[in-house]
């Protein structure tokens, strides 16, 4: 059956996704293999939009936080006065929470402790701080929070800042007007600049620097998915890449029934040291199709060591994929370094 031609409206939370490269393609190719598939014209469809967008978003920046101390906490400890510590989370980030050390039994707690983080939308990403009090056994207290979006700061210029401890960041809440006490913060946004120098990887092609303001001694890991060969599901084929790398998981749109998909996407992790101990885990999965009675099922997967393209710059190989009969996949690394 011929593939029919779909056009569509969509009803979005948010932001404006469309105006993420290449998104406009893959929603109609989604919908025109699900219809497709179905055979007759669905009233609502989902599409896994949002979560594609974020994952095709790249590094554009770095977040310093540099956490100073807090002045005038409450005493939440029955004997003793608290054991504060601060949490730092960025919104839309997978990514787990960065934490300062506890300070045992202190009202006015002093941290200079500096962290960063990779910012991927900074009109939309906030920081979120949150100070616990620390409990040998059972939960720690909430002792106050705020939060600082991204797009408050002026790139490059480092900000001070007294934050007032709330209870939520509802502003009608009463129990914000309660004194909570306050966390003093140094922030500076700084936005990675486009250079468009480029160094020679052994081979003789060229490779990009990593932008400026990539952590010094560290760079951009670029993952290009090209192709595979002779996947075999056992009940579908309908293959896409996941790659994993220190936690990040970022995901290819998948390809309906092929045995040998070509993907040509591009990824990349911003990392504050070449990642020469670390491995990149790479998985072929096949998604059933929509109706279908079957779950998702494993095509095979291999693990890069990432010594190799730090040393080499760029490296494009076939691997066999473990678990799977002949099954390869063919990834293209790029190291660019600062
Ligand atoms: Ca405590």
């Amino acid at each position: 059956m011929e593939k029919p031609h779909v056009d569509f409206g969509l009803k979005l939370l948010g932001a404006d996704v469309m105006a993420v490269p290449g998104l406009y393609r893959f929603v109609q190719e989604t919908i025109k293999n699900q219809v497709a598939s179905m055979y007759l014209w669905p009233k609502a469809l989902e599409v896994p939009i949002m979560d594609l967008s974020n994952a095709m978003k790249k590094p554009v920046g770095l977040l310093h936080v540099k956490v100073i101390r807090a002045n005038k906490l409450k005493k939440k400890d029955l004997m003793g006065k608290s054991d504060p510590y601060v949490k730092l989370k960025l919104t839309e980030d997978k990514l787990p929470s960065k934490k300062t050390k506890v300070k045992h039994s202190n009202l006015n707690p002093e941290w200079n402790e500096e962290f960063k983080f990779i910012i991927k939308d900074p009109d939309s990403q906030a920081l979120q701080i949150s100070i616990y009090d620390w409990e040998k056994v059972g939960k720690h207290d909430l002792m106050g929070m705020n939060v600082v979006p991204v797009k408050e700061l002026v790139p490059d210029e480092p900000k001070s800042m007294t934050l007032n401890l709330l209870k939520n960041m509802d502003p009608n809440d009463p129990q914000n007007e309660k004194s909570r006490g306050e966390v003093v913060m140094e922030l500076t946004y700084k936005p990675f600049k486009e250079d468009t120098t480029t160094e020679m990887a052994d081979d003789g092609n060229a490779v990009e620097k990593a932008p400026e303001g990539t952590p010094e001694g560290g760079g951009v890991l670029v993952v290009i998915v090209h192709e595979a060969q002779d996947l075999e599901g056992k009940h579908h084929t309908n293959p896409y890449v996941r790659i994993l790398f220190k936690g990040e998981e970022r995901k290819t749109k998948y390809i309906k029934k092929n045995r040998d998909p070509r993907w040509n996407e591009e990824f990349q992790f911003t990392c504050e040291e070449p990642p020469i101990n670390d491995k990149l885990h790479v998985e072929v999965l096949s998604r059933p199709s929509s109706l279908g009675i079957h779950s998702k099922e494993t095509l095979g997967f291999t693990e890069i060591n990432l010594v190799d393209v730090v040393n080499n710059k760029r490296t494009n190989e076939k691997y066999h994929l473990i678990d799977s009969r002949n099954g390869r996949i063919q990834i293209e690394l790029q190291w660019r370094s600062t």
